[in-house]
């Protein structure tokens, strides 16, 4: 069996899989809110932070990991697990002293790992991807290194507020003593494989390009970067490797207290969005995977590290080889949901109301959908634009008003990924809102290809299993068809009647978007 474990904003997820019979003998999660309320962090993270902080505990992901593994001894015989891979939410980042290396080394199973491993911490709460505190340092990283598309072509982004570097910086600037006393930084998947491990091991490229300090071509720390983000920090980072590296057998912490085989072998972690396309099933250029949640995040696979050139979306590494891209859309749930309450309809009538209107009224009227402010692309606007007949301007037929929503959404998505040059296969739907029917059909129709929904829950948990068992020599694509496949009648076909009408909406969205943002 293969163990992925998923650290996430909100819990500490398991998933094992047997490939060789096919199945999932155990899933388990355990909330970082209802577990561990002494941390006061209902939501995973520490609420009310000032200047756009947003921190957590890295002790309560210890905690979870002692509870976790715990009650999954009491579930499976853990000796059977061969390898083990996970992932962590992706740019946090955890501080350590010189102590983090001998604690490692000799943890001793009669006091639990927080114990044990938050003395070594140079800093309590870690910065997570929430935070927006670092816009000062976003802006002197890009000044040193000289321009916003030069970070973007070195690192495959912008200086971005929640990446790893800008936050190393703030951290070095604000309290430059307990920087210096750092030995270490860990991304929250590399701290947790550490942990396991017994030993600091390296950050992937998967996660580690998320951290504008990673050069894409090289798949190296970057010079220039590291130099702009702070002194002396290549001796604080390992030098990154690929996910599915060996990083030697598992600590005898876990298995003299958890029963693992000592020769259970541990590979690198990943962030929780390259171990997300893995599970998607996603892996192989021309499957593209469509998040519909609060934000509706777009990601498929690359095989080379392109870069956008508007700087909004976010080059990774792909686990499996080469690069994955990430376009993330403020406006998802959010905004269907603005416009349903508007209209006072419930989700299913909001599902008819996509599927009613009939296919002349395809592309017709034109909606930017950003009822807040929106990252992709970047603009304030809280409020649609709307341009069409005088029924949808009016909301007379609140329809063609879901219709123009909808479509706006998804043409906003294929216009902000053409950078990628990746011809869409095939489209794997996720989230909430895929279940859908309604929804899905558009989706197939604007981007003219199949659109499936996919059983999986854990998507990066999987993913983190899959990636397990590819270390220990297994393939990817029997791994990916084995364990991701399209639930049973779950595929929607495109109309191709509908093609050359969204050729022509999309440019004239486009030049909607030019004239009014
Ligand atoms: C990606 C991002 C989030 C976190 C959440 O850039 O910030 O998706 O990885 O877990």
């Amino acid at each position: 069996m293969f163990l992925g474990l998923d650290s996430s904003t909100q819990s500490l997820t398991a998933v094992l899989i047997d490939p060789v019979s096919g199945t999932i003998p155990c899933q388990l999660s355990v909330n970082f809110g209802t577990e561990f309320p002494a941390y006061h962090s209902p939501s995973g993270f520490i609420p009310n932070g000032v200047e756009g902080e947003v921190h957590a505990h890295p002790a309560m992901w210890l905690e979870a990991l002692d509870l976790l593994l715990a009650r999954l001894s009491g579930m499976t015989d853990l000796s059977k697990v061969k390898w083990i891979a996970g992932s962590g939410q992706q740019h946090g980042s955890v501080y350590l002293d010189a102590t983090f290396e001998t604690r490692l080394a000799s943890l001793s199973i009669s006091e639990d790992l927080a114990a044990q491993l938050t003395p070594a911490l140079t800093r309590s709460t870690s910065p997570i991807w929430m935070d927006t505190s670092t816009g000062p340092e976003c802006l002197e990283i890009t000044t040193a290194v000289g321009s916003a598309s030069e970070v973007c072509r070195l690192s495959g982004s912008n200086a971005i507020e929640r990446f790893t570097g800008p936050q190393i910086r703030r951290f070095y600037k604000t309290q430059p003593d307990r920087y210096t006393e750092t030995s270490r930084i860990h991304l929250v998947s590399s701290f947790i494989a550490s942990v396991l491990a017994g030993k600091s091991v390296p950050i992937d490229f998967g996660d580690g390009a998320g951290m504008n300090l990673l050069n894409l071509a090289e798949l190296t720390w970057d010079p220039a970067l590291m130099a702009a983000t702070a002194p002396d920090l290549a001796s604080k980072l390992l030098p990154p490797a690929a996910a599915t590296t060996y990083q030697g057998g598992i600590s005898p912490y876990f298995s003299e207290k958890y029963g693992f085989a000592a020769d259970c072998s541990i590979a690198l972690f990943t962030g929780d969005n390259p171990a997300s396309l893995v599970g998607m099933g996603a892996t192989a250029p021309g499957n593209v995977v469509i998040s519909l949640g609060t934000s509706d995040t777009f990601f498929a696979a690359m095989s080379g590290p392109r870069t956008d050139p508007n700087g909004f979306g976010h080059v990774f590494g792909n686990p499996a080889g080469g690069f994955m891209s990430l376009i993330c859309f403020r406006n998802g749930s959010l905004a269907r949901e603005a416009l349903r309450n508007a209209l006072g309809l419930d989700w299913s009538d909001f599902d008819l109301a996509a599927l009613a209107t009939s296919a002349s009224a395809a592309g017709e009227n034109l909606m930017l959908p950003f009822y807040g402010s929106e990252i992709t692309p970047r603009h304030d606007c809280t409020g649609p634009i709307l341009q069409g007949s005088a029924a949808f301007e009016s909301g007379e037929q609140p329809e063609l008003q879901v219709r123009a929503l909808l479509e706006g959404q998804f043409l906003n998505m294929r216009l902000h990924s053409r950078w990628m040059g990746v011809k869409t296969e095939r489209l794997r739907l996720t989230g909430g809102a895929s279940k859908n029917d309604g929804i899905a059909q558009l989706v197939a129709n604007i981007f003219q290809a199949p659109v499936e929904r996919l059983d999986v829950s854990n998507s990066a948990a999987l993913g983190a299993a899959i990636i397990a068992a590819a270390a220990s020599g297994l393939e990817w694509t029997a791994l990916q068809d084995r364990f991701c496949q399209a639930a049973a009648g779950s595929v929607i076909l495109p109309d191709p009647a509908l093609a050359s009408v969204y050729a022509d909406a999309l440019d004239r969205f486009e030049t909607l978007l030019r004239a009014k943002l």
